[in-house]
């Protein structure tokens, strides 16, 4: 099964709005395998988004993610990885797909309560950025009986 990286952003926390993120994330049938609150710095944010390190709006995309705490969670699922960025939706929350997290919860394109991982290559480097390897947790979900066919199980 694929894992990928999901971090609430300090506006969700902010706005009371983890809950609601965290459950459908669950809702969905994914498995929470790690989960930690923290304060990120400059040396992270400039690795997480060096793909955006020359944009003009680069310096303030750090400090909204600095201005207080986030929350780094690793999710596991078949495919999981598409899966989470559908049920995030788009960067533009006020265009984001209603039903999506962003269109649902948010209005901007920088305070977009959520980041995913945008392929399976960069969910292996994020997941590995955020989390030591003994904060994952290998566990049984009993209700993949349910939300997998036995074919994909395997
Ligand atoms: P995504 O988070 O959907 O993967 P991204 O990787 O292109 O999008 O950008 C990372 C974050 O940077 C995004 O969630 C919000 C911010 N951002 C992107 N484009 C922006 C813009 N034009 N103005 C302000 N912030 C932007
Ligand atoms: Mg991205």
């Amino acid at each position: 099964m694929e894992r990928t990286l999901v971090l609430i952003k300090p506006d969700a926390i902010q706005r009371g709005l983890v809950g609601e993120i965290v459950s459908r994330f669950e809702k969905k049938g994914l498995k929470l395998v790690g989960m930690k609150m923290m304060s990120l710095d400059e040396a992270i944010l400039k690795e997480h988004y060096a793909h955006l390190a020359d944009k003009p709006f680069f310096k303030s995309l750090s400090g909204f993610m600095m201005s207080s705490p986030a929350i780094a969670m690793c999710w596991e699922g078949l495919e999981c990885v598409n899966a989470v960025r559908l049920l995030c939706g788009i960067t533009k929350a006020r265009s984001a797909e209603a039903g999506s997290i962003r269109g649902d919860l948010a209005m901007s394109v920088s305070c977009n309560v959520v980041h995913a991982s945008d392929s399976v290559e960069n969910a292996a480097k994020e997941i590995k950025r955020f989390f030591k390897t003994e904060d994952l947790f290998d566990y049984a979900k009993s209700e993949y009986e349910f939300v997998y066919g036995e074919d994909e199980r395997a």
